[in-house]
Parts: structure tokens; sequence; C-alpha cells
């Protein structure tokens, strides 16, 4: 059973998870981050991924803590639960359409995080007269947590991660197909190849 039980406490955020890599893609999630629930929970039916997870946290201050600290927790479990990575595919990629949005997710468990986020988000004007412009909120989610959590679980994990955005209008439908790209892409790393299932696929013997 490749699965993993993550507990980590701070001031900021108390989180329990809890992940089975090869599930059914049964999900439960508790957060008061309404929007990173949606997406965790796509994320979980789209990779196949069995997860529940509770956090509780400092929303009230925004919703940093509890997406880092849920991404952290992520990469913790999917490292744990992968162990020596023994027979995984390793690679994965995902160009996933969501509607108008298209977004190339391209994925390595490396054992190395590295993170190339190129997603434009439209943005917003501050006021209608001003140059300035500010990241697009989705609901009360700020849009620039999308990243946080990506970078988090890559640190995590040791992930080598580029996610490509090529067309897209609604942020909604890009952030969408950011994690289902994310999942799909991540699923297919993460499956074992019957062709070499003993085998750790690296000249180097170890990721
Ligand atoms: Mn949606």
């Amino acid at each position: 059973m490749r699965n993993a039980n993550i507990k980590r406490d701070t001031k900021e955020t108390q989180i329990a998870l809890n992940l089975e890599i090869d599930g059914s893609g049964a999900y439960d999630i508790k957060t008061d981050c309404g929007f990173l629930k949606h997406m965790l929970e796509l994320f979980a039916r789209h990779g196949r991924f069995d997860l529940t997870i509770e956090c509780s946290g400092d929303s009230y201050v925004d919703y940093h803590h509890t997406v880092e600290d849920i991404g952290i927790c992520m990469g913790q479990a999917f490292k744990e639960a992968l162990g020596d990575k023994k027979g995984i595919c390793r690679y994965g990629s995902m160009m996933l359409p969501m509607d108008e949005a298209l977004v190339l997710t391209s994925l390595d468990i490396s054992g190395r995080a590295f993170v190339n986020y190129d997603v434009q988000l439209p943005a917003m004007k501050v006021t209608d007269d001003a140059d300035e412009t500010s990241p697009m909120k989705v609901g009360d989610f700020d849009t620039e947590l999308v990243k946080e959590f990506l970078m988090a679980f890559a640190r995590e994990l040791g992930l080598t991660l580029h996610v490509k955005m090529f067309a897209g209008e609604n942020t909604h439908h890009i952030i969408e197909a950011v994690f289902k790209g994310f999942a799909r892409a991540l699923a297919k790393a993460c499956a074992i190849n019957e062709d070499f299932a003993d085998e750790i696929p690296s000249t180097k013997g170890v990721l």
C-alpha cells in the first residue's frame, strides 16, 4: 500500500492528512478555504488519489498559511507514500483544456525541487484611472496562493514542475486547469510501470 498519514501542528495551522496513491478518487476535505477545498477535491478525483484533509488555521488573517501548509503536508505525504520510488514512471505530462483555458503541466519526481510557474492570470486595475494592477481573487481566495501551494508541494516532495498556460480568460477556469492537469500528470508519474517494477528509474540508482 502506498499511503501516508501526515500530522502538522504549528501556531498558524493544524493539519491531519491521509493519502492513498492507488485509490479511487475518494475525498473528504475539511478547510474553511472554500476555493482550495474545490481544487483539492478535483485534484483527488482526477488523480484517483484517496485524500482526506482536516485543516484548521488562522484564516482570519488570510488563507496564506492554510494554503502553503496544506501544500507542505501534501508534498510530505507523496514523498512518504512513494518510499524508494521503485518502479514508478517518474515523468508525467498533461495538456489540459478547461473551456477556453489551456494549461500544460509537465513534471519529474526527480528528488530535486524546481518550479517554473508561467501562468498569467487576468489582473484587475486597482482603480478605474490607475495604471497599477493587482492580482485577481476568486471568491475570497488570493490567486497568487496557487504558486505558493505548488512551491511548497514541490519543495517537500522533491519535484521538478513546469506549469505553462497557453490560453485562458476566466481565472476560475485557468486555476482549475492547473489543478486538474497537475493531478493527472502526477498520477502518471506515480504509476508503476510493470516492465521495470523492481527498478529505480535513474542511472544514479537513487531518486
Ligand atoms: Mn470549478
